[in-house]
């Protein structure tokens, strides 16, 4: 009998998979202080999961706030909905729906696809397949292990040189839930590799630079949300004492760490970590820039959603010393990147543009002394949010590679 239960427990465990049916996602447009507080006051009492901002400790007057609501509370929003006057929309009907539509091309594949949201599993053997088949133009190298003990493996794009090259870092998938991101890091890839010898500015930018892509940073939780939960975004870091897993990478570098719009409360979901990089995946890349900050010339950091292409700062509302050059090339990027399809960006510093929030990886680089770096909000503006359909991965990624090679043009045009 107790074993029985045993293996009970054991098979529940193994297919513990979290479902969202029933459950929403509203946009509430607060536009009084009251407003604020009664979603700040809702999100202590009911367990609400923020979509945009990605905390309740980040909403403020006149912005738009996305928050995912389970079936449970429903009632209960409604009713604050009706008594309060704020405006409000229902984004999402039903998320399991939006969950599974979002790969409109039914099963998924065995392969790899460039076009489909491929699980850690495909990402990983197609690393090691483009490392080994291309090798005058790319190679990899581990720069750490993840918490649970993934290789976390950087490829590197660029024409084999005797001397060092100046390069641009780039890195995916830093929260968990942002399924574009490593679709866009391995788009990044394939383009590379197929247009170098055909296309003049990609072809001068492998010759002059060298290009290191990390497909996903966040390895541990990009697995979980395929396997067990799709809209986690922190790591999934244990420690004794909390029953809260994980922290917010993106809070968790040595920038400001910590001061503002960022939660000690290791159960939020912008936790900022116990120490500065105390995450091993920031600390394994924070290692590697810093080994390397003679030659990264430029930091690249991509999530989604909003449509936003950020610069530093966002752990202060001071300007950053070269804001005017940033603010340039940010702009000049955003339009390259509407004239394939129209699809609008706004460009400016995290904590005017989007929020304050300290302990980012682009702010960190910066200061390190990378100038051009960016932090890129990929589609879509809130029509599906994290689930953005499959369809929609080419498009984002052909317009993307026309921003990421209009600031590669540009930093590669001020290296001498
Ligand atoms: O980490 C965030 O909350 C978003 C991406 Se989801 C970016 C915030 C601005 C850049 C942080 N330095
Ligand atoms: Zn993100
Ligand atoms: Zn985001």
């Amino acid at each position: 009998m107790r074993i029985l239960l045993l293996f009970g427990l054991v098979a529940v465990a193994l297919t513990d998979v979290t479902r969202f049916e029933g459950e929403k996602v509203f946009r509430l447009k607060p536009t009084l202080d009251e407003h604020v507080t009664l979603i700040k006051d809702l999100a202590k009492s009911i367990e609400l999961d923020f979509w945009k901002p990605e905390s309740p400790e980040l909403v403020t007057i006149d912005i738009e706030v996305d928050i995912h609501v389970p079936a449970i509370y429903l009632d209960m929003v409604y009713t604050m909905l009706q008594q309060s006057d704020m405006q409000s929309e229902v984004l999402i009907e039903d998320l399991q729906k939006a969950v599974d539509g979002q790969a409109d091309g039914g099963q998924s594949p065995r392969t790899h696809s460039y076009t489909k949201y491929n699980t850690w599993d495909k990402i990983q053997s197609w690393i090691a397949s483009m490392a080994s088949s291309n090798s005058n133009l790319i190679s990899k190298q581990v720069i750490g292990n993840t918490y649970e003990g993934r290789a976390m493996t950087l490829l590197k794009l660029g024409k084999k040189s005797s001397s060092t090259k100046p390069a641009i870092f780039m890195d995916c998938g830093i929260h968990a839930r942002e399924w574009i991101s490593p679709a866009f890091c391995q788009w990044f890839v394939k383009e590379a590799l197929s247009t170098y010898g055909s296309d003049s500015q990609m072809t001068s930018l492998l010759d002059q630079m060298d290009v290191y892509v990390l497909p996903v940073l966040n390895i541990d939780g990009y697995d979980y949300t395929h396997k067990s939960n799709r809209m986690w975004r922190k790591t999934r870091s244990r420690k004794s004492g909390s029953s809260c897993v994980g922290a917010d990478p993106n809070r968790n570098f040595d920038a400001g760490w910590c001061s503002m719009g960022a939660s000690s409360n290791p159960c939020s979901d912008t936790f900022c970590g116990y120490s500065p990089e105390s995450e091993i995946e920031a600390k394994n890349v924070a290692n590697f820039i810093r080994r390397n900050k003679s030659t990264i010339k430029a930091y690249l950091t991509v999530h989604s959603y909003s449509q936003l292409l950020l610069f530093p700062y966002s752990y202060t509302y001071s300007l950053a010393a070269d804001h005017s050059e940033l603010l340039k090339v940010a702009e000049g990027a955003s339009s390259a990147l509407r004239s394939l399809y129209g699809t609008r960006y706004t460009s400016g510093p995290g904590a005017t543009t989007i929020y304050p929030a300290a302990g980012g990886s682009d702010d960190w680089a910066y200061d390190l002394g990378v100038k051009y770096s960016y932090t890129f909000e990929l589609r879509d503006t809130g029509r599906y949010g994290f689930l953005l359909p499959e369809s929609q991965i080419k498009p984002t990624c052909e317009e993307t590679m026309l921003a990421v090679k209009y600031i590669a043009a540009h930093v590669q045009k001020n290296l001498y």
